[in-house]
């Protein structure tokens, strides 16, 4: 098959591309299949974690000094160079013969069994991966070579012989010369291309799956979660769910979500890292088990989004697990002149909040890792997150959270470039559940319920008003703590026909939620919730 091969050299470009091409298509199926079997089987993963296990304690910690928490990715990014550098050598030393790339190719594969096998918690399945991976590599370097081999025939004898295709004998070298140079050239560059697309897809589909069952896996490893400070328990009547209002705590299956993550980032808790750096004493780099280590209290907290319209429900409450910050700042030290803490997410959104309420004693900022007794969902930020009573998320909240930088007001954030307000407390407002607008009651005794807010202040009171008649003050559901919703309810007598029934909640601070209507733009809505319904 390869007789012609071994008098017509590849040309040196040529050779190093095949060889890095048959060494990606390789990674990329051992990839997709180490995602269906086993994802730490990964030839890639494997080799690279097999390295960090044979890398002397000094080296490493020169390498966290060197890369902090992009340690890993560096030592990936390093593993990416050497095998592109051994591909291209091993490509280069083949271009009359494939046999010695080959060779390399079967080398690799062994290296990645080596790697499997030596770790013990693989199941013997995860060996598919780099036999995959080793298989898949050989032929495609082998395809890639025979069609470079046939194209440069093809080319020899295009300028050497122009004239006597019609003698040859061989039917394979007959086609080939045939065809000509460009023919030849068109075949290994559309061999090249299908590799490639191949290869990028079959990674693609590796990393999303196996990006899933990971972080699956890892949720699954950390299993329910116990503080170490438990919070009070919900106490009965802390919301009037019967009467229409949303349960006190959301279950996670409804908790709003609001990202920029157009693919939700998944990061196993092996890991994740946290840097504390800036305006600090000392830099720390923080594991999730430094975080499972430290102390965790648990607290229901109320989280709004700025982008809630009056009336809207991008509102939700959870019993947060979670270390306080302040104990993370004051670890750290925060020098004088410090303002903000500018938090950024493994995906690069950012968020800017005011030290003093993140060292705040009284309010409970957590570094989150806990969400209603479970590890966080994925869409909610696992395996870290911030959580902040009484600001709107965008300030306060960042998901999959691995930076924290205590620096000044001059930083600006992912919302702040696109005009939102650099502070944003949550305004005080409530919201009607029951009844819905344009809903039919029946006429006579109708109870109008819903929520009120003023996180991290507390409500005192809520009224409500029907046809712009006087207010009446509302019931309130038993009170959790200040950084939470209230619900209120209140039984009204109607007469049949069309109303219009509105509410105002006051907070502890004496503040009554004001009737001007603001957009949600540049730092949240105001307005009452006013909802029109018939009684008949
Ligand atoms: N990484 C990241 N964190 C984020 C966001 C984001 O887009 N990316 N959105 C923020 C906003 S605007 C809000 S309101 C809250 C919402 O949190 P939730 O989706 O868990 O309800 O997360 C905050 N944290
Ligand atoms: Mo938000």
């Amino acid at each position: 098959m390869y007789r012609a091969s071994h008098q017509h050299r590849l040309g040196g470009a040529v050779a190093v591309l095949i060889a890095l091409l048959a060494v990606a298509a390789a990674l990329a199926a051992g990839h997709l299949v180490a995602a269906l079997t086993e994802p730490l089987a990964s030839p890639y993963l494997a080799v690279g974690n097999t390295a960090i296990d044979l890398t002397p304690q000094p080296v490493k910690e020169l390498a966290i000094d060197l890369f902090g928490t992009a340690d890993k990715l560096a030592l990936l990014v390093g593993m990416g160079v050497v095998i592109a550098a051994l591909a291209a050598v091993g490509g280069l030393v083949s271009r009359r013969n494939p046999l010695p790339g080959m060779t390399m190719i079967t080398g690799f594969g062994l290296l990645g069994m080596a790697a499997t096998v030596s770790r013990s918690s693989l199941a013997p399945l995860a060996l598919t991966a780099p036999v995959t991976a080793a298989l898949v590599g050989m032929g495609a370097f082998a395809w890639l070579h025979r069609t470079a081999a046939a194209s440069a025939r093809g080319n020899d004898r295009a300028s050497s012989h122009p004239r006597r295709e019609a003698e040859q004998e061989d039917a394979e070298q007959h086609e080939t010369a045939t065809r000509g140079t460009a023919g030849g050239r068109r075949r290994f560059l559309i061999s090249g291309v299908v590799v490639a697309l191949a290869s990028g897809s079959a990674g693609t589909v590796g990393q999303l799956l196996s990006g899933r069952r990971r972080v699956s896996r890892s949720r699954q490893a950390i299993g329910a979660l116990e503080p170490d400070i438990a919070a009070a328990p919900v106490p009965a009547g802390a919301d009037f769910a019967d009467s229409g209002t949303p349960s006190f705590i959301t279950p996670n299956k409804s908790f709003y979500r609001i990202d920029t993550a157009l693919r939700v980032p998944r990061v196993p808790a092996s890991e994740w890292g946290l840097r504390v750096h800036g305006m600090v004493d000392r830099e720390l780099n923080l594991t999730f088990d430094d975080l499972m280590d430290r102390r965790q209290l648990q607290k229901p907290i109320t989280m709004v989004c700025v982008s809630n319209p009056v009336g809207g429900s991008y509102i939700s409450t959870a019993e947060f697990i979670g270390v306080p910050l302040r104990d993370i700042l004051a670890e750290s030290g925060v020098r004088d002149g410090a303002e903000q803490v500018l938090s950024t997410s493994v995906d690069n959104f950012t968020a800017g909040t005011p030290i003093d309420a993140l060292t705040d004693p009284n309010r409970d900022a957590l570094l989150a890792v806990g969400m209603n007794g479970e590890p966080l969902p994925t869409e909610h930020g696992f395996p870290v997150r911030m959580v902040t009573p009484g600001l709107y998320g965008y300030v306060s909240a960042t998901k999959w959270v691995t930076d924290l930088e205590v620096t000044t007001w001059d930083t600006r954030t992912y919302w702040e470039k696109r005009g939102w307000a650099e502070r944003a407390p949550v305004k005080t407002q409530s919201r009607i559940d029951r009844p819905k607008g344009f809903e039919k009651t029946p006429a006579g005794r109708i109870t109008v319920a819903g929520i009120a807010w003023a996180p991290h202040t507390g409500i005192e009171r809520v009224e409500v008003r029907v046809d712009q008649g006087s207010w009446q003050e509302a019931e309130l559901s038993a009170s959790v703590n200040t950084d939470t919703w209230r619900m209120w309810r209140i039984e009204l007598d109607l007469s049949p026909g069309g109303h219009n029934v509105e509410s105002r909640a006051t907070d502890r601070s004496g503040y009554t939620q004001t009737a001007k209507r603001v957009p949600t733009v540049p730092d949240g809505a105001t307005g009452w919730h006013s909802v029109f319904f018939t009684a008949e």
